[in-house]
């Protein structure tokens, strides 16, 4: 974990580009006590170790099925449910959990350094829990992810791709059927994939979205943050620092995560 002061920053975003509903903004000045935090989301190879300490069965495996992203399954997937209204590339996949990621013929074997996938809020919060930490707040979470950069767009400056080099894994081509993973990355990539921002955090933005502490405002959906591989600017330009979205708590995907955070 890193340790940071905390301190004085501005959260949030007023540009006309977030999405409206997102409620990014108005940027106002937060301040944050101390705290550590994960240098990386939580990896399948750390997940696996809390299960097997404590036995923890996940949402997933509860309802049976979770959502993946239709071009990550193998051919020839049975039983895949509709997808939801809006989301076409979205199946739900009997048996898609985090030890298996695209369904039952799919394993984490190869991706222990990957973020584990298909954990709900809950499963999130009872690993923090057995770890002895906690989930960031937003405030914390963005505080951390903008290292110390006052009102960048990414953790690492204001150029998605600075001297033409990929920071962070999202989508590239034509979203959704065609990913040339020019990032390097097509689907989930390394906890610890690409440069760190200047406070030691990988991440942050891209790759998986990362379940916060806080509910979103009506209470009954939970804060995420940072995007995942999936976003790209013709759908979801997610993938920047005060962007945000939420979920039901019971909620699971192929593109879903989380980072610890400590007093
Ligand atoms: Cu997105």
């Amino acid at each position: 974990m890193i340790r940071l002061p905390g301190g004085t920053f501005r959260m949030g975003n007023d540009d006309e580009t977030a999405n409206p509903g997102d409620g990014e903004g108005p940027v106002r000045s937060v301040t944050v006590g101390p705290f550590h935090i994960d240098a990386h989301a939580v990896s399948n190879a750390r997940f696996a170790a809390f299960v097997k300490a404590t036995g923890h069965v996940t949402d997933a495996e509860k309802f049976g099925w979770s959502y993946v992203f239709a071009g990550l399954l193998p051919p020839g997937t049975a039983r895949a449910l509709p997808a939801p209204a809006g989301t076409p590339w979205w199946r739900g996949v009997p048996g898609a959990t985090w030890r298996s990621p695209e369904g039952p013929d799919s394993t984490v074997r190869g991706r222990e350094r990957h973020p584990v996938v298909h954990v709900s809020w809950h499963d999130a919060a009872a690993y923090a829990a057995w770890a002895g930490r906690r989930l960031p707040t937003e405030a914390e979470w963005e505080y951390a992810a903008r290292g110390g950069l006052d009102q960048a767009r990414y953790p690492w400056g204001d150029e998605l791709t600075p001297r033409g080099h990929w920071r962070c894994n999202i989508w590239q081509g034509e979203f959704p059927h065609v990913d040339t993973a020019e990032d390097g990355h097509a689907g989930t990539a390394p906890v610890d994939a690409y440069r760190p921002n200047a406070y030691g955090l990988y991440n942050t933005v891209g790759n998986v979205w990362e379940w916060g502490g806080d509910w979103w405002t009506e209470g009954e959906t939970r804060v995420m943050r940072g995007g995942s591989y999936l976003c790209h600017d013709s759908y979801c330009n997610r993938y920047r620092v005060s962007a945000r979205t939420a979920n039901t708590p019971d909620s699971s995907s192929g593109n879903t995560g989380f980072r610890c955070a400590a007093d």
